[in-house]
This record gives C-alpha cells, structure tokens and sequence, in this order.
C-alpha cells in the first residue's frame, strides 16, 4: 500500500507529509506572544522572539555584523536547524533526524503539524526516532523530545548527537562553553552596538543561548569550526572521534552539540529532552530548566498551550461536501487569526493596516482585543485626523523601515475593521467611548473615526482621486505619487467604501447628518473614479506624478490590477453592467489554476513611475503573484454582489490539495495560508504556484470572515444572526456551529427540489424573514436553512441587497 504524500487525522486537527524531499521548503509554525518558531520538514528552522524588538537566538548575521565582519572572523555557511545525528558505533553508519544535515533516504518518514506541536517520526536502520517541539505559553524557549527505539532485532551499539548550530553572534564578543551547574551548554555574546546610549539598551538583551539537557551527555562540543572540521555538516568530522572534544569556544564561532553513547537492547526505548532558547543570565537559564526541563515540566507546558490555543478556536465549525476546506476552516485558519491578533506578527509597531485587519479577524476569536485595538490605534490619530503609518504597542517603541514611508490608506481600515467588530458584538457603546491622543486632546470613537473619514476627503486632488504619496495598500508602489501629485484609484475607491460604511454607522446610532456627509463624499469619489479612471473594461490603478494613467489597456506590463476591480464592486463604483466587465476581465488575465494574481503582465524591469514593486521578481510578491491578500478582498467583494461560486471556487484555489500534484506544485501544508503563491505563469511556469511559506498575512483575517459571512452567511447585523448563505451551487447540504453573542447556532442547509426561496426555522419553528433576533446567551439553537436546487445568484443578490440596505 502506498504512503499518501499528505495524511490528516479523522479530527483533521494532525497534517502529516510522508517525505522530506518532494516539498522540501513545507513548514509549519507554533507561537506565543513572546517568539514563534517556524520549522520545515527538513529540519531547517527561523526563530524570533521579543526583547522587546525582535531579536533572534539562533541567527544568521544580521546585517550590521556583516558590515563589520572582521577578517579572522570568516563568513562560515550558516544552517540554522535542530539537527540530531545518529551514528552506529559498530558499522560508523550515519544518519540524520529530522532529514538534514546528512540527507540519507530514510524507510519512514514523517512530518506532523499540531496545531501546538511539531514532530517527525523517522526510521532509518532499524531505529524509531521520533523527535518533537512544542512551547509553552509564556516563556521564550523551545522544548524538545527526543525518542529512540530500537527496532533492529539485535543489540546496537550507537551515539545520538543533538546539534543545535547558534551561528554567528557577534563581532564584539561570542564564546561557548559547557555549564555542569546548569546543566547544557551556554553559548555568550555581547549584541554589536557603537552608540553609547545603545549600550543603555541593549543591557537587559537576551545575549546567551542555551541548549540544557536533562540526562547528562557523554561528551559536548561549543565550537562550530571544531565540530563541523572538514567533513562539514554533512558529515562533521568530531563524530569520527569515540567522544566528542568537550572543546570550549573563545570568540569563535560558537554552537552547541551533545552526545549519548547507548547500548540499546531490541525493543528498548531511549527517551530526552531539552531546552533551547536565549536567556539574559545565568539566573533566567535556571529558573528555565528548574520549571520546564522534565516529564512533568513538558506536561505542563503542553497543556498550558492547549489552553492557550483553545482561547482562539473561533466561532464556526464546519461540515461540508469539502472535508478539506473543514480541516483548514475549523483548525488551522482561527489559528492563524489568532496568531496575527494576539502576537501582532511580532512587532512593537505594527502596519496601521495591519494591525486593524488582523484585529478585524479577532472581531470573530476574541472581540475584546478588536475593541482594545480600535482604541489604541485611535490613541495615535494625528491632529488632522490621519492615522500614524504604524501603531505603538510598547514603550519606547519607534515607527521603523516601512513605516517611515509615508502611506495614504491608514484611515480606511477602521471603519471597514470596525463594521464586523459592531455586527459581531452590537457593541454600540464603543462609538461613545472618549479616547484621549497622545497631544492630550480627548474625542470620543465616533470624532475620532469622523475626523480620519475628514481627512481622507481632503487628502484628494481637484478630480476628486486619493493622493498616493509613498505608497498605499500596495507598500512598494511607492513611486507613483512621490512628487505630491500622483493618485491612487484604489484608494479612492477603499475611501468610498470606508465612507459607505461610516455613513451605515452614523445612521444607525442617530446621526444622520453626518451619514448624509459622508454618504455624498463617497458618491463624490465613486464618481471621479467613474470619470477619470474607467479604462472601457476595467478600472485602471491609478495616476502618476506625470499625469499618466496606468493599469490600462495599452500597458505592456502592470496592464490590469485586481483591488481596483474588488473594491469598485465592494463601493459601489461599478454598475451591474462594469461589474460584468470587469469580472471577466479578471478571468480573462488574472485567473490562475492557483488563485487570483495581482495584476497582470509582471513587471520585468523598473518602471520609475510605479516604483520597487516593478523591481521584485515577476510573479513573486506584489509584482504580480498570487496575492492572497489583494485574492481575499476580491473573492470578498464578489459575495458582497451576490457572486458566490466564483467566490468560492477562488477561496478553494487559496488551500492548497487535496490532490497530490497540487501539493507538490504549491509545497505547501494545509496548516496556514501563505502570503502568495507565485504568479507570472506564462512566463515562468514552472514556478508558479508555489507557496512563499510566509504566514504573516491580512489574508487569514479576510478569508474567516468570507467563510463566516460570506460563505455561510451568518452575520451579525444590529440584533440579529441574519442567515443569507452562499454556498456553491454543487452542495447539496453542509452544516456550520456558529458562536454568536455568547449563543450556540447550530444550522443545517439543505437544498430541495420544491424550494424556492430560502427558509429558516429555529427550533421548528418557521421564521418570518431569514435572521434570528431576540438572542438569549448561553442558549443552543437548531436552525434549519432550506435552499433552492440551483441557487440563482438574482435571489442571493436580492437578499443581499436587503441585508446591505438594513446596514447602510
Ligand atoms: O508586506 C505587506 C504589508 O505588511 O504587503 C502588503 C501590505 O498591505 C502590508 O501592509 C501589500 O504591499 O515590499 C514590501 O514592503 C512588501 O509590501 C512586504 O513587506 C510585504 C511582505 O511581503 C509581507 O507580506
């Protein structure tokens, strides 16, 4: 019987992937609000934790050592992994778990992804080795296990070499050196600075890894060059010897290797563990072992981070047609919610973007953080009303790298965050609420959002089109409107939608008059897109500095770009007849077998009035690639107009598998949706598809709330659970628990064949109209949803032109 490529439990809650070759790059990641680890099937590993800027323990030279390497001091290739070696003593064979450094074809191989554990499970001559980390909910470390089992048939005779490589950390100082006392082996450095008040700073750093033990080992090594010698990580000379050297690091290149010589009877078990991580003394080292480094320690840990990760399961569990669109809705996508929320990707200042559309997401895991971010972003809200490009979350923390460039859109995502917060909770009393800035003046929600839509309606031309300045969502188009003069149709169009939405809430909590304001300046700005940037099928991207208008027709490259299309549907820019334009136009040139790229022709070289992102490699990132983020706005303006299979076919694009050669062209696990996948498939095929392994995304936020709201409909809106699904016309049936104000929903849809419009019953009981009122918490609901055959998209479009209208 073969071994599937890819393996879920029956809960869907454990991925595994049975090779190390075919998706070399698969990974998966576990976090806490302190660091995160993502590791791939190999065995190759990034790590970040905070102090209170990210900082890594385990590191490839940032690039100020680069700059100040000094000559004795070579560049060593750099493999930062979690390697454990096995060699047989007898015959000297070696190999490797979990595939790297040595690369021998393993009989078995496993990579499993938990959501709260990473592990492989391997046999190789005659050996059962499973090795696992997982973390604990507070601390800065990871804890790993390792399990050896001979499965021989014979007595072996063998060492296990744990070799955790630190790289190199520092041109001031690094040293290595075994610690009996604690227990492992602490690698020292003093973090490179020259400012004297950097000094004042960096004194409290983390600036020691350590890697602890609980057995003690037969020997140690803590110099790279010396365990590494001329074999390399292949196959490093020091395990030729009986013992490793027990060799001491002075400023040098430092790591951190073990090893257990066994003699292992048939069937026995060997069983270790460890700690890894950075730590700031000798003192913290400690106290790190004394709580976590045992049987009971790493009980503890597991169980603490199940609680943790429990706190963010969302609000929706899935059955469908779909069993692989439920594995990914109902553990892994909240998950990463979660993740974005509740760790802000790891930064102290994150993307004013990001930070309220990761908060978004949070509306539907834990809607007091949304709350708390609203108000800490509207905390920073310049005078004018703009909002900072990036939000302070700790002391002293400064706008960094991109947010130095100045961006137009920050103001849009709080309305078009705060809609879902409110639907999902009917928390109206947050608009009241008084938020005092940081030049002491105080202004309620309500002024503060009224004066960010303020600022949007006068940061425009005399056309009436969004000044771009730096950038906009895209960050790297950054030279359209550098000048001052350049503008973002895009933008025009999110400031119409943002203003819609703002308006739906002015009239919903009494202020008319300031719906009515707001309300005409989105009319105003649908309508300069209408006049000036519609260019016969689609709406172009904007206006250069130059007074050139591109993603148009007659570009070569950059010719259509997908968020003005989404969010001219979504600000109801473009009429039923530009809609039907504009979306096979997007068929047309966007489409991929992979998802919705981003704009079409890739750039192949800069375009100086566009900026960097015509210098990123066509079909990667922004310049043209499978954005899911940019693929997560249009597949949600297309349930906005009623369009759900096209909707859902795109969402479905965005998982990578079920079928294998759709895993092995993406390499990617069903465990997080990644950044992009790439694009530019005409002219690079064989790369397009694959995943960038990165999971810092607005997408997941996005895409939970197309599932919730879109997908299966299940909105919020005032008081009631309104009930307007879209499911694909090909599902005859599928079945959703929704959480909601503190109530259970569990609704059944089905299709059938005498049904012609949608009805609801609750508990039995048919309802009037298709929404729930009258909310009791703590109380479980039977809902039944009973669908036409074939759903006309006219039915869905109507009902949700109720919907919208009650809203807006
Ligand atoms: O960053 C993201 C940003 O975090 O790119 C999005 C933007 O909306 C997000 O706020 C689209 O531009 O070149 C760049 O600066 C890139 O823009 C990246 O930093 C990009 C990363 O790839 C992370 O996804």
């Amino acid at each position: 019987m073969s071994v599937p490529l890819i393996a879920t439990s029956a809960d869907g809650a454990r991925v595994s992937l049975s090779t190390p070759t075919a998706m070399p790059l698969a990974s998966a990641f576990l976090w806490n609000r302190r660091m995160m680890v993502q590791i791939n099937c190999r065995g190759y590993a990034t790590a970040q934790f905070m102090q209170p800027e990210p900082a890594k323990y385990a590191h490839a030279p940032n690039l100020e050592a680069r700059t100040f390497m000094q000559p004795e001091q070579p560049y060593y290739a750099h493999h930062p992994g979690r390697f454990f070696y096995i060699k047989d003593e007898d015959s000297g064979t070696l190999f490797s778990v979990p595939y790297e450094p040595v690369r021998a074809a393993a009989e078995v191989f496993e990579f499993i992804a938990e959501p709260g554990r990473i592990g492989w499970r391997v046999q190789q001559d005659g050996l059962l080795v499973e090795a696992s980390m997982q973390l604990a909910p507070e601390d800065v470390v990871e804890l790993w296990s390792l399990r050896v089992r001979n499965v021989s048939g014979r007595v072996r005779r063998i060492s296990v070499y744990p070799y955790f490589p630190v790289g190199y950390m520092s041109w001031m100082n690094q040293s290595a050196s075994y610690r009996a006392a604690l227990g492992g082996i602490v690698c020292a450095s003093v973090t490179p600075y020259q400012r004297v008040e950097d000094y004042f700073k960096n004194r409290d750093f983390k600036d020691l890894t350590f890697l602890l033990h609980e057995r003690a080992p037969d020997s140690w090594e803590t110099r790279q060059a010396a365990f590494e010698g001329e074999g390399g990580l292949h196959a490093p000379s020091a395990l030729q010897a009986p013992l490793l050297a027990a060799g001491e690091a002075h400023y040098e290149m430092p790591t951190t290797a073990l090893q257990y010589r066994l003699e292992m009877a048939e069937g026995t078990d060997e069983h270790f563990r460890f700690l890894f991580g950075p730590a700031h003394d000798e003192a913290e080292i400690a106290a790190l072992r004394a709580r976590h480094l045992s049987a009971d320690g790493f009980a503890a840990a597991d169980a603490a981070y199940a609680h943790y990760l429990a706190q963010g399961r969302g609000c929706l569990r899935i059955e469908t047609p779909e069993p692989a669109l439920d594995e990914f809705i109902n553990h892994w996508l909240p998950r990463q919610v979660y993740y974005h929320g509740d760790a802000n990707r790891l930064t102290t200042d994150p993307q004013t973007r990001n930070y309220l559309q990761d908060h978004m997401g949070m509306a539907y895991v834990q809607p007091q953080s949304t709350r708390y971010a609203i108000l800490r972003a509207l905390s920073q809200q310049e005078a004018s009303g703009a909002m900072p490009d990036g939000i302070l979350l700790a002391e002293g923390a400064e706008l960094k790298y991109i947010n130095q460039i100045p961006h137009t859109d920050h103001c849009v995502w709080l309305p078009v965050c705060l809609q879902p917060y409110l639907d999902e909770t009917g928390d109206s009393a947050l608009l009241d609420e008084p938020v005092t800035g940081s030049d002491g003046t105080t202004a309620t929600v309500f002024e503060r959002i009224s004066a960010a839509m303020r600022w949007l309606l006068t940061a425009r031309d005399e056309r009436g089109l969004s000044f771009i300045a730096q950038g906009d969502w895209c960050d790297p188009m950054n030279m359209v409107g550098y000048r001052g003069r350049g503008v973002s149709g895009w933008l025009t169009l999110a400031t119409a939608h943002a203003l819609t939405l703002w308006a739906g809430i002015c009239e919903r909590h009494g202020r008319a008059d300031a719906a009515a304001e707001f309300r005409a300046g989105a009319t105003h700005a649908n309508a300069a897109v209408n006049t000036h940037l519609w260019d016969g099928d689609w709406y172009a991207r904007g206006i250069t500095d130059d007074d050139i208008v591109f993603g148009v027709a007659r570009d070569a490259e950059g010719r259509i770009y997908l968020n003005p299309q989404s969010w001219a549907m979504l600000s109801g820019a473009a009429g039923p007849e530009r809609q039907t334009r504009l979306i096979a136009a997007v068929e047309a040139q966007l489409e991929t077998p992979y998802g919705v790229t981003m704009l079409a022709p890739a750039y192949t070289g800069m375009r100086e009035d566009v900026g960097r992102l015509t210098q990123k490699f066509p079909g990667s990132a922004e310049n043209g690639s499978v954005y899911n983020h940019a693929a997560a706005f249009y597949i949600h303006s297309l349930y906005h107009v009623g369009d759900g299979d096209r909707a859902y076919r795109l969402l479905r694009q965005m998982l990578p598998g079920p079928d294998p050669q759709d895993y092995l062209r993406r390499g990617q696990l069903p465990v997080f949706v990644p950044n992009y996948y790439r694009g530019a498939w005409y002219q690079y095929p064989d790369s397009a598809g694959r995943s960038s392994q990165l999971f810092n995304t607005g997408t997941a936020a996005w895409v939970y709330r197309c599932a919730i709201e879109g997908l299966f409909g299940l909105r919020g809106d005032g008081d009631v659970l309104r009930i307007a699904p879209q499911l694909p016309s090909h599902w005859p049936h599928a079945r959703a628990q929704r959480r909601f104000r503190g109530a259970e929903f569990d609704v059944e849809f089905r299709r059938e064949a005498d049904c012609e419009e949608i009805a609801v019953s609750v508990d039995g009981v048919l309802m009037a109209e298709a929404a729930i009122g009258a909310i009791e918490a703590g109380r479980h609901y039977r809902v039944q949803v009973t669908l036409p055959l074939s759903v006309q998209s006219s039915t869905l479009v109507a009902a949700f032109a109720t919907v919208s209208g009650a809203r807006q």
